[in-house]
């Protein structure tokens, strides 16, 4: 049994600790923190035993506490991440690993110090069967060499806290990590075009937002970013190969041909969109702390370079300019995963 300690007990640190609950086998949360003391002892009374630690380096350091998972508000996680690492502790890191290239740097700089990989960051996509499927389809070469991607995020709408540039940080930075992930290459180059202002978006939101990725290799990945799309979640992707083109399936659901029309499901929010992808991430990482492995995830060095192609998107909008990012050698650590 893994006993967890998870800080960050707002609205995706709840939807985890329900899911180590009810879908993760051999998991028990039995530390909790979060910056609302009030906000985690609540969350705690639906746990059995759960303690309330009142920072979360006590948190970390606590002997009950096996693994760590974050689920704070972004800029809250370097510090939590490297008290882990000084732990040995596995640490389950929401996105984004950390606020900025310098910060994620730090993170990979402790844990080469460190000798092992113990972080996991959570780009979920990467569990979603529908994109598992699209990859085995990059991986079997039966559409040949991919040469292009056309992707495309749309959100119905977006919390009162967010801005214009989490278009970028929040939201396109899952696409960017897919690109990653999917083409098996690194970012070469970033530029960013706004057309015309969606009437519904907040006034100098750049909504909606296109990037124009340049791989490594030569492929070209074009991601539409949509914050205030209004009619459900909808999320895109097709390859388009030497011998052919491969698409993500629609979210599951029966596609209904009748009387003239087609109607199938469209997902209204991100969480019911990944449910399965969250649970199979979790699963996958208890696992892994259990068999005492590295995790299998996504790793400290998938979330530098997506804080780096993020900071060049960032450049890219705020400049008007194709930016290139500066992303510098991979560690010995992360070359085997
Ligand atoms: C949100 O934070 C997520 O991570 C979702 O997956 C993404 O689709 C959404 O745009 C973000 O705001």
């Amino acid at each position: 049994m893994v006993r967890i300690g998870v800080i960050g007990t707002g609205m995706i640190g709840q939807a985890h600790i329900r899911r180590l609950g009810t879908s993760v086998a051999g998991a028990r949360v039995v530390a909790l923190h979060d910056s609302d003391p009030e906000r985690a002892e609540s969350v705690a009374t639906s746990l059995d035993g759960a303690r309330v630690y009142p920072s979360g380096t006590d948190l970390i350091a606590a002997p009950e506490v096996d693994a760590v998972l974050v689920s704070s508000w972004g800029a809250t996680h370097e510090p939590y991440v490297l008290a882990a690492i000084a732990e040995r502790k596995p640490v389950f890191c929401e996105k984004p690993l950390a606020a900025t290239q310098q910060a994620c740097s730090r993170i990979l700089d402790a844990e080469v110090a460190a000798g092992r990989r113990l972080v996991q960051v959570g780009f979920m996509r990467r569990y979603d069967p529908h994109y598992r499927a699209l990859r085995e389809v990059l991986a079997s070469g039966s559409i040949g060499r991919p040469l292009l991607m056309h992707a495309a995020h749309r959100n119905p709408s977006m919390p009162t806290w967010f801005t214009g540039d989490m278009l970028i940080t929040d939201s396109a930075v899952h696409d960017l990590d897919v690109a990653r992930w999917l083409f098996a290459d690194e970012i070469a180059a970033i530029t960013a075009y706004t057309p015309t202002r969606a009437a519904r978006a907040p006034e100098g939101w750049p909504d909606p937002l296109v990037l124009l990725v340049e791989l490594a290799g030569g492929a070209l990945v074009d991601i539409e970013v949509l914050g205030n799309a209004r009619f459900g979640y909808d999320i895109r992707g097709e390859v388009v190969g030497e011998d052919g083109t491969a698409e993500l399936s629609e979210s599951a659901g029966a596609v209904v041909k009748r009387a003239g029309a087609v109607r199938g499901p469209l997902p209204a929010t991100w969480l019911e969109r990944f449910d399965a992808a969250f649970d199979a991430e979790l699963r996958d990482w208890v696992d892994t702390v259990r068999a005492g492995g590295p995790p299998g995830g996504p790793s400290a060095w998938d979330g530098y370079a997506a804080a780096v192609a993020t900071d060049a998107g960032l450049a890219a909008l705020h400049s008007g300019a194709r930016t290139v990012p500066e992303l510098g050698d991979k560690p010995d650590l992360y070359r085997a995963q």
